[in-house]
C-alpha cells in the first residue's frame, strides 16, 4: 500500500534532498512511514491526519535540534565560510519547502469554520482533535492537540458567540471539576478557566437564554436516579441560582445498570434556545429519546425510538448518542455512534428528533474515540 501512496513518495523525495545527519534523517523518515498512516489510514478514517501531524512535528524539530554548523566547517577562509552559510541557507530553503509540503499534503490544514450544519469531531486519548467539515468518512480537516489525557470531559461549543464551536475540557483538580474552554480550533491556553459543579457530575454546554452564546450545565444523578440539571448562563464559577436555573428532568431507569441513560443538549424546535433530554437505554435494544424544549422540570415534549439495535451492557460494541444540526436548519436532530474494536464507528445520524431511519451514514474515528459535533 505504501508504494500506492502520494504522501509518502513526495515526503520520501523531498526528505531525501536534505544533507542532515543520518540520525536526523531516520527520525523523520521513521515519522514520516510508521505515522504516515498509510496502513492506519487504509484501515480507519482520520488516521491519515495524525502521520501528517506527526510528520510536520518531526521536521520542525529536526530543524530545531540540527547543529549550528557541521563538524569541521567552523573555522577557514571566507570562502569556506561563504559555503557554509550557502549550505546552511539551501538547508533551511529545503526545511521549509519540506514541512510546507508536508503540512499541506498531509492534511494539517487551519482552523476553518463549518459552513453548514454540525459535523462529526473525535477526540482521541483525550487530547488530540480531529474535526470533519463534512458527513462523511475521510481524513480530519483540522487537527490539533488541546488539554491532557487525563482530563475527564471533553466539548465543543460556541463560548463567544461567533459561530464557530471550539473545544472545552473538564479536569478535576483538588477533586473539583476545572473547566478549560478555548475559542479556537488550535492548541494553546484556555480563554477561560474557573470551577464548577461536583466531582461526579456530567458536564454539557449549550446556549441556554437564545443570545447566541453557549455556556456551561452540569447533570447530577440523584439516589433515585432522576437528574438534576444545573445550566449557568456564564462563563464562570458560581452558585446555581446565582447563575442559571435547577430543575429536575429525567430519570434512569436501571441506575446502577448498563448502559446508562444519557443527557444530551439540543435545540429541538429549532427555536434559538438550547435545552435538555435524556437518550434512555432498555435491555431489549431499544434506545428511547425524551427531549424537552424549555429549561424547566415537566413532561417530554419529543418522546421516541431511535435506534432499537443497541446492544445492552456488551462491552465489544458501543452504541453512543450524539446530535447535531445534521442539515444545517437550525433544529437539531439525534445520532447514534455504533462501535467496535475492528472497524471504523459508524455514525448512524437523523434530522428530524423522531423515530425513522438515518439520513446520513457514514465511517469516521476510531473504537473508543470520543465522538462529537461541530459546526
Ligand atoms: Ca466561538
Ligand atoms: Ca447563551
Ligand atoms: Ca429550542
Ligand atoms: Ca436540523
Amino acid at each position: 500500500m505504501r508504494g500506492d501512496s502520494p504522501r509518502y513518495a513526495l515526503g520520501t523525495a523531498l526528505l531525501a534532498k536534505r544533507t542532515v545527519p543520518t540520525e536526523h534523517c531516520g527520525a523523520v523518515v521513521d515519522g514520516a512511514v510508521v505515522d504516515g498512516a498509510v496502513v492506519d489510514g487504509a484501515v480507519v478514517d482520520g488516521a491519515v491526519v495524525d502521520g501528517g501531524y506527526s510528520a510536520a512535528i518531526a521536521l520542525v524539530n529536526v530543524r530545531n535540534k540540527r547543529p549550528a554548523s557541521p563538524t569541521g566547517w567552523t573555522a577557514g577562509s571566507s570562502r569556506r565560510r561563504f559555503a557554509v552559510e550557502e549550505e546552511t541557507m539551501r538547508r533551511r530553503r529545503v526545511l521549509a519547502i519540506a514541512t510546507i509540503m508536508a503540512v499541506s499534503m498531509l492534511g494539517v490544514a487551519p482552523a476553518a469554520a463549518a459552513e453548514d450544519g454540525s459535523n462529526p469531531a473525535i477526540v482521541r486519548e483525550g487530547n488530540q482533535w480531529h474535526l470533519r467539515d463534512s458527513l462523511s468518512g475521510g481524513p480530519a480537516t483540522t487537527s490539533f492537540f488541546y488539554g491532557r489525557s487525563g482530563d475527564t470531559q471533553q466539548m465543543l461549543c460556541d463560548w463567544n458567540g461567533d459561530g464557530t464551536q471550539t473545544p472545552g475540557v473538564v479536569r478535576m483538580t483538588n477533586d473539583r471539576p476545572q473547566w478549560l474552554l478555548r475559542n479556537s480550533n488550535s492548541g494553546g491556553p484556555a480563554d477561560y478557566s474557573f470551577i464548577y459543579g461536583r466531582s461526579g457530575d456530567r458536564a454539557v454546554c449549550g446556549d441556554w437564554n437564545g443570545d447566541g452564546q453557549q455556556t456551561p450545565g452540569i447533570v447530577r444523578e440523584l439516589d433515585d436516579g432522576t437528574y438534576e440539571w444545573h445550566l449557568s448562563y456564564r462563563l464562570s464559577g458560581g452558585s446555581a441560582g446565582e447563575i442559571g436555573v435547577v430543575f429536575e428532568f429525567g430519570q434512569d431507569q436501571y441506575p446502577g445498570d448498563l448502559p446508562p441513560a444519557w443527557p444530551v443538549v439540543g435545540d429541538w424546535n429549532g427555536n434559538g434556545y438550547d435545552s435538555v433530554g435524556i437518550v434512555q437505554g432498555h435491555p431489549d435494544g431499544e434506545m428511547q429519546w425524551q427531549l424537552r424544549d424549555a429549561t424547566v422540570a415537566g413532561e417530554p415534549d419529543f418522546d421516541f425510538v431511535y435506534y432499537d439495535r443497541g446492544v445492552w451492557g456488551d462491552h465489544l460494541e458501543t452504541h453512543i448518542p450524539i446530535v447535531g444540526d445534521w442539515n444545517g436548519d437550525g433544529q437539531d436532530g439525534p445520532g447514534v455512534i455504533r462501535g467496535s474494536g475492528a472497524v471504523s464507528p459508524q455514525w448512524l445520524l437523523r434530522d428530524e428528533p423522531s423515530a425513522g431511519s438515518a439520513d446520513h451514514v457514514f465511517r469516521y474515528g476510531r473504537h473508543l474515540d470520543i465522538t462529537l459535533s461541530w459546526r
